[in-house]
């Protein structure tokens, strides 16, 4: 039977289940990455599953996230993720190597490799033709310790590019585009497979971006083939080896497919607060811009920075606006110093960030009041920036630089030809940034560094046959993990630290949720569609599980929060009937009866000890997640099958 390019990667990392879809799929993982912001908690669990080394070919632990460094916390963490990776056979990528997924893009990722990573950027991989998944920490060292990572086997999206981008269209503007046809939950429970004779015209950093912002359709991940284009960018990292040619086989079938002719696409922005809010950069020209911040693991390449730099060249930014710039990787940064890019940037006013996440995570630079940024990110929910009334803007490097200038928000074809870009045939590779793991004789003697800060892993408790607890909080539709679990520079300090990190949990929806739950020592929440969109952040169930949340009931859920509430041991539910979800309010006591019957059966019955209503649910869960949520969680459930 044809293949196309996604069903031959699971093929060929198949270890148990059918490729159905929806129905349960294990996968061998072949590489892993962390950082810092998850991964002191994925190194906690790996650390509590008693092996002395990591199973998989390879493992990179990076430190991009927690940089501001305000107190001993970060450091802390950093120095304990720094010591475990010595011992448990993980390379370390130091504060300042640069963002995740930009250097394992750059540096490791190799087409037909399955990569998980406890970030939901992790899909960026894909533009190597690897296939490549976020998930929750605790996976991730399941992962890491040789187990199989389990998702449900996707629907695949193929998108069918043709043409070529106009000059002052980018890739981002690909992403947008697509994000307004799909809708922030059009691509749940679907991988967005990218062909067509278009994707020739675009190079791996563009493909990267596009990859890289298929996590806010909620795909499973977005993969391109590896072709000729893939061979250059590799040859430039001096890592052709790395490279095999992958395609989908001819006739291969696909659940949808999408025609985009990039001849089409116009420069875009998305508005706030949500992805796919997306307009023409020409119909908002009248917003004028406080700030501009260009960076971040979408938008943070070489090729991204040098056309900034060029747009820039020989200008100043206006005077009402501040602008950061965050390049990538070490490597970019680099390049950019060496060619004078660099001075450009910084002749023309830009304030030149460390190479990390920052801003994109409220790491600092948060805007003014009510101000308006405009961001190269890839997210731009409510209060994400750090400044609760913050208008966030998401635009292609080209629109930022523009808007820099003008200080309002400017297309910008509007400023004559677009630059072009002479791009290196070698890239700077210096690795010195990562550093490797101690030998197995050495290791076995290290001992692990942990601060103050470092609490231990919260344990859930095992699923009882009937749970009676109160309706604690009650949502509305596309909560995300920024507002179940927000990040930001106060508050992520703190990821080592859930009982310190669950004082603020919610606290974006409701101030008084924390006190409340803990009062009640057993919570119910009540959600609507596409309930945990966005960060693969797990503390977004392990905050609520330190509250006593017992179980959530939504609508729908968002595919990484869902396996993370089921590795906290939180019952995930939905409703039979949506419209159900109007018949509850808060603070209502309610019960759930015959939990171990429902979770054979699919369904369940939540009866209102407050009205008296009974009102059915559905509980789709597998037989292995059922055993999870009665053991208390995935830690429990992986020693439970090891005894
Ligand atoms: C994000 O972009 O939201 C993050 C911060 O990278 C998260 C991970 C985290 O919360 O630590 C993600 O995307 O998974
Ligand atoms: Fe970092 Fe932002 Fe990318 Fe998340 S989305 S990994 S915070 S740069």
């Amino acid at each position: 039977m044809a293949m196309n390019l996604t069903q031959k990667l699971i093929a060929a990392h198949l270890l148990e289940g059918e490729m159905i879809q929806g129905q349960d799929i294990a996968l061998r993982i072949d590489q892993t990455l962390t950082q810092d912001a998850t991964g002191t908690m994925a190194y906690l669990a790996l650390e509590a599953m008693d092996i002395p080394r990591v199973r998989t070919e390879l493992s990179v632990a990076y430190i991009d996230h927690n940089t501001l460094q305000c107190g001993f916390e970060n450091p802390d963490d950093h120095q304990f993720i720094q010591s475990v990776c010595r011992k448990f056979g993980v390379r370390y990528s130091r504060p300042g190597n640069g963002i995740c997924h930009q250097v394992h893009l750059e540096r490791f990722g190799k087409p037909g490799k399955t990569l998980i990573g406890s970030d939901s950027h992790t899909p960026t991989g894909g533009a190597l033709g690897m296939l490549a998944m976020g998930a929750g920490g605790m996976d991730v060292a399941v992962a890491m310790g040789g187990g199989a990572y389990h998702i449900p086997m996707p629907k695949v999206f193929n998108i069918r590019l043709t043409g070529k981008l106009n000059p002052w269209a980018s890739a981002k503007d690909v992403a947008l585009y697509l994000l307004r046809i799909l809708s922030v939950k059009g691509g749940v429970g679907a991988v967005m497979e990218w062909s067509g004779e278009g994707i020739k015209n675009l190079t791996v950093p563009q493909r990267a971006t596009i990859t890289n912002m298929g996590a806010e359709l909620g795909a499973t991940t977005s993969v391109f083939p590896s072709d000729e284009v893939t061979r250059v960018f590799l040859a430039a990292q001096g890592r052709e080896a790395d490279w095999q040619e992958l395609s989908a086989d001819e006739g291969a079938e696909y659940d949808r497919i999408i025609d985009i002719d990039l001849a089409d696409v116009k420069p875009l922005l998305a508005c706030p607060h949500s992805p796919d809010h997306v307009k023409e950069a020409a119909a908002l020209s009248d917003i004028p811009v406080t700030q501009v911040c260009i960076g971040s693991c979408t938008n943070s390449s070489l090729a991204d920075m040098l056309r900034v730099a060029a747009i820039l060249k020989g200008k100043k930014i206006k005077d009402t606006v501040s602008l950061s710039i965050s390049p990538g990787s070490r490597q970019v940064l680099t390049m950019l110093s060496r060619c004078g890019a660099l001075e450009d940037m910084i002749s023309a006013g830009a304030r030149i960030l460390e190479c990390a996440c920052g801003p994109c995570i409220g790491m600092g630079f948060s805007p003014s009041s009510g101000g308006v940024s405009v961001r190269t990110f890839n997210r731009n929910f409510e209060g994400r920036s750090g400044t609760r009334d913050a208008q966030v803007y998401l635009a292609s490097p080209e629109v930022a630089a523009a808007s820099a200038l003008t200080g309002f928000i400017t297309d910008p074809s509007t400023l004559g030809d677009a630059p072009v870009i002479a791009m290196p045939e070698v890239f700077a590779a210096d690795d010195s940034g990562v550093l490797m793991p101690a030998d197995p004789q050495e290791a076995v003697k290290l001992t692990v560094q942990r601060g103050p800060n470092i609490k231990p892993f919260p344990k859930g408790e095992p699923l009882p046959d009937t749970l009676a607890a109160k309706l604690t909080l009650k949502v509305g539709d596309n909560i995300t993990t920024d507002h179940i679990m927000p990040a930001g520079a106060k508050i992520l300090p703190f990821r080592s630290n859930v009982p310190k990190l669950s004082e603020f949990c919610f606290t974006v929806c409701d101030e008084q949720f924390p006190a409340r739950a803990l009062q009640n020592k057993r919570s119910f929440i009540i959600g609507g569609m596409n309930y945990g969109q966005g960060s693969s952040r797990e503390h977004a169930a392990l905050a609520p599980l330190h509250l006593g949340v017992r179980a959530v009931i939504t609508k729908s859920f968002a595919r990484i929060h869902v396996a993370n509430l089921i590795n906290a041991g939180i019952l995930p539910l939905t409703f039979k009937n949506p419209e159900d979800y109007d018949l509850l309010s808060q603070d209502e006591d309610l019960v759930i009866e015959n939990i171990y019957a429902g979770l054979e059966s699919g369904e369940m019955t939540l009866r209102s000890l407050t009205t008296g209503k009974e009102i059915p649910l559905l509980c789709s869960l597998t037989k292995r997640q059922g055993d999870m949520l009665k053991a208390g969680g995935l830690l429990q459930y992986t020693k439970e099958m090891a005894e």
